[in-house]
């Protein structure tokens, strides 16, 4: 039996708030931390999240009607996801996951773009010179580590910008997540961490995931600041995300933020069936936390926000979704041999030959 040494004293957790300005109900519960945003961008936020609701209900019923293929759901996560974008500048640099495509659409991919890549098409993947930001990372983690390169290139070459990258809860098991933010930290390169926390892991509940009692503390081991924030709250995110940046650009290094946020809808479009691990409890729960409902009501109650500017807003945004639709359907198919020849530059006999033969097929 050993003698001393209590292991149970060394369990450590650090106890810092989570973050909040506005309450379920609109109210604002935090004054000192109100971000410091005109009234105009206070509705330019609000019409961004909106316009990401619009676009996720859109986009689920264009799957189902086979006219887009992969989607991940972002109901739910709006403040997270437009909150934390809002507080990024054009040159910063994004590396998001699959289920970040309103934050890459905002940081200016066009939507038609968007949803090439949904359907598949190597198009989907050709973005703008000007664009700063890479295609959607699928492989779990793996954009953390992306981003400790890009950031490190980004302090190397003078720039007062910052690389900003999301991940799920489930993510924070990835070995890519601690790799990327133990070199960032080294490295005091600029950069913003996201745990988006959902809670589950496809069907993994967050508490199986980790013994962790908060993925923030994950950032402690890597000797960064980790910051806990409600992820329903946009004005909360939008207020650490925006401290985060300028605690970055200023040379600090990087931050890690988790963001307690929800999914309403499943996993992805793919098959997932929530009902077999969430309880309808549970879900009431979070609706009730619903981000668009709080901001709306505050916005409301200022006398900035009204039922007429919604639905003109919905109408603007629907129409902008049509015309990307339209834009992708009347675009020619991608060819098989288009993107083989994608593949390498030097081109292999037999990949070659296997151009030739696709070549062939599409001519007739
Ligand atoms: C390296 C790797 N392992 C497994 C998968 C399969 N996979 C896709 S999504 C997912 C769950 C991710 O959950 P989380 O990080 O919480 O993100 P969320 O989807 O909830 O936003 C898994 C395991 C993958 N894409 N990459
Ligand atoms: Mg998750």
């Amino acid at each position: 039996m050993s003698k001393g040494i209590d292991l149970n004293k060394y369990f450590d957790t650090p106890k810092h708030d989570v973050v909040q300005v506005l309450d379920e109900k609109g109210k604002v519960v935090n004054k000192d931390l109100m971000p410091d945003l005109s009234d105009d961008q206070l509705v330019e936020l609000f019409k961004e999240m909106l316009w990401s609701r619009i676009l996720n209900d859109r986009s689920t019923k264009l799957n189902r009607q086979g006219r887009l293929g992969f989607f991940a759901p972002t109901a739910g996560e709006e403040a997270s996801q437009i909150g934390s974008h809002f507080a990024m500048e054009k040159e910063d640099f994004l590396l998001p996951a699959y289920r970040d495509v309103p934050q890459l659409v905002q940081h200016g991919l066009p939507l038609a773009k968007a949803f090439q890549w949904s359907r598949g098409h190597i198009d989907g993947n050709k973005y703008p010179e000007t664009l700063k930001a890479l295609p959607p990372q699928i492989i779990i983690g793996a954009q953390y580590v992306q981003t400790a390169g890009v950031a490190l290139g980004l302090k190397k070459n003078g720039a007062k910008n910052v690389a900003f990258t999301y991940t799920g809860d489930g993510g924070t098991s990835q070995g890519d997540f601690y790799e990327g933010m133990n070199f960032a930290g080294a490295f005091k390169a600029p950069a913003v961490f996201y745990s988006q926390n959902n809670g589950y892991a496809i069907s993994v509940p967050r508490h199986v995931q980790t013994a962790a009692p908060t993925l923030a503390q994950k950032a402690v081991a890597v000797g960064i600041p980790g910051v806990q924030v409600d992820g329903m709250d946009a004005l909360a995110v939008y207020a650490v995300s925006k401290a985060a940046r300028d605690f970055a650009v200023a040379g600090n290094g990087p931050v890690f933020i988790e963001t307690l946020t929800y999914r309403f809808g499943p996993h992805t479009l793919s098959g997932d069936d929530p009902k077999r691990y969430r309880t309808a409890e549970e879900e009431e729960e979070w609706h009730a936390k619903d981000p668009l409902t709080r901001m709306r009501l505050f916005l409301t109650d200022k006398g900035l926000w009204s039922e007429e500017q919604e639905s003109a807003w919905e109408e603007e945004v629907n129409a902008q979704i049509d015309a990307a639709m339209q834009e992708v359907e009347s675009a020619p198919k991608q060819k098989v041999s288009e993107y083989l020849k994608d593949t390498f530059i030097d081109t292999p006999a037999v990949i070659q030959e296997q151009i030739d033969k696709f070549v062939a097929k599409e001519e007739n």
